[in-house]
């Protein structure tokens, strides 16, 4: 047993100052996990409300509670937005999360014993679609495509072979590490072939599709996508499943995957957030999207002109948000990154194809989703990867190069491409003093 040496007032007031602490961190610091965003004043506005205290199970005007009269209509709202930014028949908003919207396509599609091919982890596969993750938990049995070292890709051949052999269920495609398009047209015979359902975790480039500048998975002939929220598409933390109902009954299994399959209560706050979110990617996505491919491109260059071996050279780096450097040489990827965070700068550490040893990855992912969110373009690149090559490459104190992080910060504190754009990104509302 623990000795408690703090007051119920005082850990309150810990944990308020912790996060403020936490706010002012990031006000300071340059963002690059490929895998998160700032939201825009009126998402934030509206995620914090009372939405967040209720409760709905179902479909709207069909609940399981009453209090749903304007839940039913932000519902409806978010919905409809969904299906006209992605052109698509159908849109569920309902998953609390991307793993959580992965879960209900599991129960949809598949049932335990099922076989499913999918992306390794250490090729930039998601977590979910392992058998240590969702998948696993689901009973469905995995088998990874062939990958493209060089191109950073599914290698085509070798995933129509295993796609031949393996006769799955179900084939699932889509990256956490996520350079390039995948090679679905290439890949699309193979499927009506083998006679599977095709799903595409889109979660990294949710944003990127839906501003029209990355692949669009149902265009390109996929039964299901799925994804969370928060990353290139810059909403709240929440999951999403769209499909054009290219097969029978998919429908009815995807909306009883997300309920009652895997959710009761969806999280309305998160609804509503999403449904402003998609407002305002209808309007800024385009230009939003363009933007976040325009400076990752710039910045894997200017990494490249500065020593680093970022991947893809040949390929211009990117088709995506998303560059990975190899980081070996000084250190590996643990090493680096926790050098970086000391001089407030936020990126993750990253296996890469032909690492052996998975709790020592040799890469680092950079995203720049949310440096274009904040306004930085292509020319603001060499300076950011200037100052990681102070301290990666140079060997500069960390704690010196987080001073001018800090300076350079000060330019980018304001979120973009949406309403009220210019409001502060990182400023949050606040009672005066301490709890009493
Ligand atoms: N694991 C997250 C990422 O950083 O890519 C996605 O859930």
């Amino acid at each position: 047993m623990h000795e408690i040496v703090a007051s119920a007032k005082q850990l309150a007031q810990s944990v308020r100052e912790l996060t403020r602490k936490h706010n002012s961190w990031f006000k300071e610091s340059i963002p690059l996990i490929a895998s998160e965003n700032v939201m825009s004043p009126v998402a934030r506005e509206v995620l914090n409300s009372d939405l967040n205290n209720r409760y709905a199970e179902g479909l709207p005007f069909k609940r399981y509670y009453q209090g749903n009269i304007y839940v039913d209509e932000i519902e409806t709202i978010c919905e409809n937005l969904a299906k006209e930014v992605f052109s698509c028949k159908f849109a569920d908003v309902r998953s609390i999360s991307g793993t959580v919207s992965n879960m209900a396509v599991l129960m949809a599609l598949t049932k335990p014993r099922d076989k499913m091919t999918t992306v390794a982890l250490s090729d930039g596969g998601h977590i979910s679609h392992a058998k240590i993750g969702a998948t696993g938990v689901r009973g469905v049995r995995t088998f990874n495509y062939p990958f493209d070292e060089k191109n950073m890709n599914i290698d085509v051949e070798g995933a129509k072979r295993l796609i031949r052999e393996v006769k799955p269920k179900v084939a699932l495609f889509g990256q956490s590490v996520f350079l390039f398009p995948t090679p679905l047209k290439e890949l699309n015979g193979v499927f009506e072939e083998v006679g599977c359902t095709t799903w595409y975790d889109a979660a990294h480039v949710l944003g990127l599709v839906a501003g029209k500048r990355f692949q669009d998975p149902l265009k390109e002939g996929v039964d299901v996508v799925s994804g969370s929220t928060h990353k290139t598409l810059p909403g709240p933390q929440h999951g999403m499943i769209i499909s054009d109902l290219s097969k029978d009954g998919l429908e009815t299994s995807l909306r009883r995957g997300v309920f009652p399959g895997v959710t009761s209560n969806h999280h309305l706050h998160s609804v509503a957030a999403l449904a402003v979110t998609l407002a305002e990617t209808k309007e800024f996505g385009e230009a939003y999207a363009d933007q976040t491919i325009k400076d990752a491109k710039a910045l894997g260059g200017a990494l490249h002109e500065r020593g680093f071996n970022v991947l893809c050279e040949h390929l211009g780096f990117t088709a995506s948000h998303t560059i990975v450097v190899d980081v070996e040489e000084y250190g590996g990827g643990a090493k680096v990154a926790k050098a970086l965070e000391k001089a407030n700068i936020i990126l993750n550490k990253n296996l890469l194809p032909w690492d052996s040893d998975p709790v020592r990855p040799s890469g680092i992912r950079i995203g720049a989703q949310e440096l274009a969110r904040l306004g930085m373009k292509e020319n603001h690149m060499a300076d950011v990867s200037e100052l990681i090559a102070r301290v990666v490459v140079k060997g500069e104190p960390p704690e010196k190069v987080r001073e001018d992080v800090i300076e350079f910060k000060r330019q980018f504190t304001k979120v973009h491409y949406c309403f009220y754009e210019g409001e502060e990104a990182y400023d949050y509302p606040a009672y005066d003093g301490d709890i009493v």
